[in-house]
């Protein structure tokens, strides 16, 4: 029965504005790179360090990586696999992963690093100063810093535009005439060369050592007023200017995965002749950009400590809960994505796209046994749809090289991603044979597809680009999962990364049941492919299911072996639970008690993204106070030292709020932007159990489950623009812990149910808008 409920048409509402509070600000320059502030346009990406007297701007590429195009498969690979799987049933587990040292692995055994670009240096005539601010306005896009001097204001701007493909900065002063300063450039890689040929123009050009990039930047700078030269060295000085305007253009060689033909000189020449020639036309233009995609969503937790710098927030954070450093958290993580992962660019890697150094930790590439996912978590709840577009344009490389992998090494149909990849598209196993050996990565990315799908309903992306390649990472399993105990199970694989190679992880088998359910209902949408689909079909409920073990935990592997004190940073045996849907309360009540069981053994403590995982997973465990208990944890404010490295715990955020492993890695940020919205959305069907194929899993219909998992400790607040399976945008208001009001919005025409506490409420096919309130 439905409740009796208020129900308003409504017209829809017109865009949002953003919360005031929306920015970071500190009263000191950044003295480490940890400190300094990132800017981005998807392609380009930029620290700003903020000092008056030197200030630096270090910045990337998203092409500027080590190597060259290449293949990482080993000829004959699969001819080790039968013995492989026939060692690892015998229980002679470390003779299987030498074997597999020598004849599995791929070739080579490494992949490439992403690298640092370069620096621009701005070093202004100043004599001390004060009333100093640096701050990032996520609301803008722009990067602030101000300053007094002998009673003059100065103002830094810095921001990455999107549509004119360059960072720019701007120096203003409050007196005319006030400006000196020394411009130069450096770059990341020995050998590169700076020519300046007139005051307006410095080119850097040079390339990876050893590898096939090459890559030109050119400062284009105009002044107002005073005079400028260049100097001997390529530098440019600027003499009492008013004010200063540069933007820094860039190109790689970089064309595609096989082909590094590209000719970065006339690309930056492409990009500087099409740019605007003062700031404020530039400003604005990117500003715009910016805002549709950033002010799609606002969430207001409480009273924002605007006054409060930000990295004193962070420090006081654990003594005094902090509610809107969650929701300036939360949109953060918003901006990271949009300033890392525009359409047409790489997807955002283990850094986003900001990395100073050449050999980052571990090579900031793309980890796909949870990595790369959790970046992409926020795209489609939050409203940033268009910015997975990148990691699904890399999943047709993938489906390329992986399909050579595949053959070569399983002797398989479909493709097969490993646990990472690189720019040249490795998809071979690597490293080493106990935690490489892992070939649910392309399986895990073609449920991204899929949510796509399911969000926004469009059957052109689905028949285009998701099916054929959802369709093949099936059909890889469909070829190579293998019998024990008349069920099918995966393997060679690991329980990501512990535990060493196994047969049957149950994470492999909960990715894989995902998918050839989806390629199931894919098919059946598309009408298409009925063998494979009968295929999948008789496979699907032979896959070895989930099971409890003797502590009533969930198992991690085929032999019940978990261990309570287990506190390794994956919980992958509980993708079911999240991002899978597999286990739910209603569904599968007992697995569902298993999973809390196992993610209560696992603890709160962690490293950042696993923090990150822990939020989501407590969110979909309906527990949203346990899930602020992880965010909290998160909200650890880590210290300098970034190099240093824990695989266990220490996890938190550095004060530019970048998530620390430690040390800085993007998915944390990512991880609980997603598991923010979690706790107050979830979409996903709350019935469907492992074998059971809902109008929901399927998008026909929405469930929109309100406020699922929302904390006591954020009693009143409200959120706008969150998105939810089936095709629909939600905005809701709560006071005092309880729903005050909803709004949601159709944007395919579904119907939903649409559920808050112990209600239902219907929303009509074709129904545009419902206002709700309890
Ligand atoms: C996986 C994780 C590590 C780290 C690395 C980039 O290997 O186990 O913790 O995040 O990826």
């Amino acid at each position: 029965m439905l409740a009796r409920v208020k129900l308003f048409l409504l017209v829809a509402l017109g865009g949002f504005t953003a919360s005031g509070g929306d920015t970071l600000w500190y009263k000191q320059p950044a003295a480490e790179w940890n400190e300094a502030l990132p800017v981005g346009n998807g392609r380009m990406g930029a620290m700003v360090f903020g000092d008056p007297v030197k200030d630096r701007i270090q910045f990337n590429e998203s092409t500027v990586w080590s190597g060259g195009p290449r293949e990482y498969q080993r000829a004959g690979a699969a001819q080790a696999l039968p013995e492989i799987r026939k060692l690892l049933a015998e229980g002679k587990q470390k003779q299987a992963e030498e074997l597999a040292m020598q004849k599995f692995m791929g070739d080579p055994m490494r992949q490439q690093a992403y690298q640092a670009f370069g620096d621009l240096w701005v070093e202004q005539k100043v004599s001390g100063y004060t009333n100093y601010r640096r701050e990032l306005l996520l609301d803008e896009g722009v990067s602030r810093v101000r300053f007094e001097s002998n009673g003059i204001e100065y103002t830094r701007e810095t921001l990455a535009s999107h549509p004119a493909g360059v960072i720019a900065v701007r120096l203003t002063a409050s007196k005319p005439m006030s400006i000196s300063a020394h411009l130069s450039m450096t770059s990341a890689h020995e050998g590169a060369k700076i020519r300046t040929a007139d005051v307006s123009r410095m080119v850097m050009t040079g390339g990876v050592k050893g590898g096939a990039i090459r890559y030109e930047a050119a400062l284009r700078v105009w002044t107002m007023n005073g005079g400028a030269r260049v100097d001997d060295d390529g530098s440019i000085w600027v003499e009492k200017a008013t004010s200063v305007y540069m933007v820094l253009a860039s190109a790689t060689n970089f064309r595609n995965y096989r082909d590094t033909s590209g000719d970065p000189h006339v690309r930056v020449d492409q990009t500087l002749k099409n740019i605007a020639s003062d700031y404020p036309t530039l400003r604005q233009e990117h500003v715009a950009d910016h805002q549709r995609l950033y002010r799609r969503m606002s969430l207001d937790l409480g009273a924002d400590a605007a006054d409060v710098p930000t990295d004193e927030r962070l420090r006081r954070y654990a003594a005094q809960p902090d509610p809107a450093m969650a929701a300036l958290l939360f949109q953060y993580g918003r901006y990271l994505l949009i300033a890392s992962s525009r359409p047409g660019g790489q997807p955002a890697n283990l850094q986003g796209i900001w990395n100073h150094r050449n050999d980052p930790p571990w090579d900031s590439k793309y980890t796909v046994n949870i990595n790369t996912e959790m970046n992409y978590w926020p795209a489609e709840i939050t409203n940033l749809s268009e910015c997975a577009d990148p990691l699904f344009a890399a999943l047709i490389d993938i489906a390329e090289s992986g399909a050579k992998t595949a053959r070569e090494h399983y002797g398989a149909g479909g493709w097969v991603l490993h646990h990472n990849f690189d720019l040249w598209r490795g998809t071979a196993p690597i490293n080493a044979s106990n935690h490489g050996i892992w070939p649910t990565g392309g399986a895990w990315l073609a449920r991204h597809l899929w949510e796509r799908y399911l969000f926004t309903g469009d059957k052109q992306f689905l028949r285009k680009t998701a099916y054929p390649l959802m369709k093949g990472a099936a059909t890889f399993f469909a070829d190579t999962l293998v019998e024990k105990d008349g069920m099918l199970i995966s393997g060679p694989s690991n329980s990501p990364e512990q535990g060493g190679l196994v047969m049957g992880p149950a994470m492999d088998h909960q990715i894989i049941r995902s998918l050839y359910g989806n390629v199931i209902a894919a098919g059946e949408i598309l009408n298409t492919d009925l063998e494979l689909r009968k295929r999948l079909a008789a496979q699907r409920p032979r896959i070895a299911p989930s099971r409890i073990g003797k502590l009533g935990q969930l198992q991690e592997w085929l032999q019940d072996i978990d261990d309570a004190n287990n506190k390794h940073r994956h919980v992958s045996h509980l993708w079911a639970v999240h991002p899978g849907d597999e286990i739910t309360a209603k569904g599968t009540p007992e697995l569902f008690e298993a999973a809390r069981k196992s993610l209560e053994f696992r603890g709160d403590g962690a490293t950042g993204w696993s923090m990150g995982w822990k939020i989501n997973l407590w969110a979909r465990l309906l527990d949203g106070d346990h899930a602020l208990k992880l965010l909290n944890n998160l909200f650890t404010p880590v210290g300098m030292g970034e190099y240093k490295s824990s695989m266990t715990s220490g996890g938190g955020l550095y004060p530019n709020l970048f998530d620390a492993h430690p040390p800085f890695q993007i998915d944390g940020n990512f991880g609980a932007t997603a598991g923010i919205a979690e706790m107050l959305l979830q979409s996903h069907d709350p019935e469907a159990g492992a074998l059971t194929s809902t109008r929901v899993q399927h998008g026909e219909m929405g469930y929109l489950n309100l406020l699922p998992a929302l904390p006591a400790a954020w009693k009143t607040g409200s959120v706008k623009g969150l998105r939810a399976r089936g095709g629909f945008e939600v905005d809701l208001v709560w006071r005092d812990g309880l729903l005050e009001e909803a709004t949601i919005r159709s944007t395919g025409g579904n119907a939903a149910t649409v559920h808050y506490g112990k209600r239902d409420v219907e929303f009509k096919r074709g129904q545009k808008v419902l206002r709700f309130r309890p």
